[in-house]
């Protein structure tokens, strides 16, 4: 399987404050922001595809004329502290910042809390470091556990830390109200991480909901993002568990098929396998086809287009006939420049 590991978003920054150009930035292109004529794009985004996507865009559009709608079925409370791994992740991606190695967290990052955690694991008599948070890294989730327990909402503490890390694009969760992405396995239902990272996604899913997504409104401006877009875009993210969970909040898939003509979606799945993580296994179990044309077909009532790899030309006709245009053009983002010509593609491809 290709890991797609090269990142995007452009070189990489431990911080803000320090000197350099965001992926999309004026600075990064040399020349002016591209505003006025830039078309505005909502992307419905999950985690390391999307946020690599999204630096692609940036590189075309610039990061101003982005919504990024993201995933936060992910989100987990560990140690206390609430961790959102998607917006995080589009966040320092967009930021330059994000750790090019794993596409999660930051570059330059310290394990010291992580440690010293490790000291008492005898004590609690289990590993409480089955998922790693960087020291750097938990300064957002202290700042965003500490924001929302005085009242705040996630779209607000969002806001902050993509301020906090130079982020032009306006980042919105999907939701305000937690939506919890849970996992059935043989041996029971388990909360999304413990499937992902503490199971390492290696075991097989029978069924996937989105716990709280009934009751659950969408976070302010999604909708309106949604409908007043120039292009709204499917992230090449996980169709299941990282743009299932957007579309699970009431009215959101409503708003994205209303505008099915301005849609354009863009295939994670190339030759039958995920770039990365768990999609095209986890589309087999769930009874999906693992080939851009089952993600075509899952995307048909929302998405007039859908970009597909070169790998994938000859599944063509069988996409157009379920009438999505179907763009091929090459997918793998595995620096920059590949990005920002997938985001052409992409882009090119509404109407
Ligand atoms: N993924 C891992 O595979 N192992 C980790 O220890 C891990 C820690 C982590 C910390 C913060 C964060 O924002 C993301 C983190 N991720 C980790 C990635 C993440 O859990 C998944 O990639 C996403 O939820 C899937 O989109």
């Amino acid at each position: 399987m290709n890991t797609g590991q090269a990142a995007v978003g452009g070189r990489t920054r431990a911080v803000a404050a320090e000197a350099g150009p965001r992926p999309g930035s004026a600075a990064e292109a040399g020349g002016t922001p591209a505003v006025g004529a830039a078309p505005a794009v909502t992307a419905i985004a999950g985690g390391v595809g999307a946020a690599r996507m999204l630096s692609g865009i940036a590189s075309v559009v610039g990061q101003g004329s982005i919504t990024a709608v993201v995933n936060t079925g992910d989100d987990t409370v560990l140690h206390g502290l609430h961790v959102s791994p998607d917006l995080d992740t589009v966040t320092y991606t967009l930021a330059g910042a994000s750790n090019l190695e794993t596409g999660w967290g930051l570059a330059g990052e310290t394990w010291g809390v992580m440690e010293a955690l490790a000291a008492f694991d005898a004590v609690a008599g289990q590993s409480l470091g089955w998922f790693r948070l960087g020291d750097k890294d938990l300064a957002t989730h202290l700042y965003r556990t500490g924001r929302l327990a005085a009242g705040a909402t996630l779209s607000q503490v969002t806001s902050d830390i993509a301020k906090r890390f130079g982020v032009e694009a306006r980042l919105l969760p999907m939701s305000d109200e937690r939506v919890e992405t849970r996992v059935t396995l043989a041996s029971g239902e388990v909360g999304f991480q413990e499937y992902f990272v503490g199971l390492g996604h290696a075991v097989p899913v029978k069924a996937v909901r989105f716990a709280g997504s009934e009751a659950a409104r969408p976070a302010p401006g999604v909708l309106e993002a949604v409908e007043r877009a120039d292009i709204v875009l499917i992230c090449p993210s996980n169709p299941v568990v990282s743009i299932g969970p957007v579309l699970a909040v009431p009215g959101v898939a409503e708003a994205v098929a209303r505008r099915r003509e301005a849609t354009v979606a863009v295939s994670p799945i190339i030759a039958g396998k995920a770039l990365k993580g768990p999609a095209d296994r986890m589309l087999a179990e769930l009874g999906y086809e693992p080939s851009a044309a089952g993600v075509a077909e899952m995307w048909a009532p929302y998405a007039a287009a859908i970009v597909v790899d070169n790998a994938d030309a000859g599944l063509a006709p069988r996409i157009e006939a379920l009438g999505v245009r179907c763009v091929v053009a090459p997918s793998v983002m595995s620096g920059p420049a590949e990005a920002a010509k997938l985001a052409e593609a992409a882009l090119g491809a509404a109407p």
